[in-house]
């Protein structure tokens, strides 16, 4: 099975965070997803441009930037200009009037472009952006916190993307709550990859190698 395990950084302890991304590449992250918040779009701030350029100076791996603020069209080029060509930028569509324009300036700056869907969000309502983007995030918590409850609704959404995903051309990935099992489950059935906190990899005063070769050995990951 070959799937892509992110590690949150969010979650990361920051007293070194030049160390966390060391140890994180070393236990085989394959990337490092980058939460922004703006205290608007979602009732919390989380992480912002220089934490970004920071962890994309000490690593080669991808970073996968989940952008959780309002308007995001605004302030796009802020980000795709401390970024690299092949770096994954996520909108949520609800924060945006005119989404498939920001999507298409991601795009036009050589990242890869993307949609977060939320719990409540239907698929149906960002079926067209389906055929522009390459991934889509598919919120299994609220967004604006780790360590939340998982939504057991998204199963049926997660269903109909699974469906789609080839004939419109994107890969799933899994944003939250993400457990051993969830990747059991999801991983044979083609979610691509998954986002791992505090539920799984961060705060367990284990090191990052060991739980990512269980994670591994667990799900039958090459
Ligand atoms: C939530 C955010 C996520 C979390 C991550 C935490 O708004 O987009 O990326 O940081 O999912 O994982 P966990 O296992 O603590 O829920
Ligand atoms: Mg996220």
């Amino acid at each position: 099975m070959n799937f892509e395990l992110t590690a949150s950084m969010m979650c990361a302890d920051y007293r070194n965070l030049e160390r966390e991304v060391h140890d994180l590449e070393q236990g085989g992250i394959d990337s490092f997803h980058i939460d922004i918040m703006d205290g608007r779009y979602v009732p919390n701030f989380a992480m912002g441009l220089n934490d970004m350029a920071t962890i994309a100076a000490l690593t080669k791996k991808p970073l996968d930037v989940h952008l959780m603020i309002e308007h995001p069209n605004n302030s796009v080029e802020l980000f795709t200009e401390r970024l690299r060509p092949g770096d994954t930028i996520y909108i949520h569509p609800e924060a945006e009037y005119h989404p498939s324009t920001t999507l298409q300036k991601i795009i036009n700056a050589g990242m890869v472009p993307g949609i977060a869907i939320n719990p409540g969000t239907s698929v149906e309502t960002v079926m067209e952006m389906l055929r522009i983007v390459d991934k889509v995030l598919m919120m299994a918590v609220n967004p604006g916190h780790a360590g939340q409850m998982f939504m057991p609704y998204v199963g049926k959404k997660l269903e109909k993307l699974l469906q789609l995903k080839d004939e419109m051309g994107f890969e799933i990935y899994w944003d939250g709550a993400c457990s051993l099992d969830k990747i059991q489950k999801y991983a044979p059935l083609g979610v691509k990859g998954f986002v791992l906190g505090t539920t799984v990899l961060f705060g367990k005063n284990r090191p990052y190698f060991e739980i990512l070769k269980e994670v591994k050995n667990m799900t039958g990951a090459k």
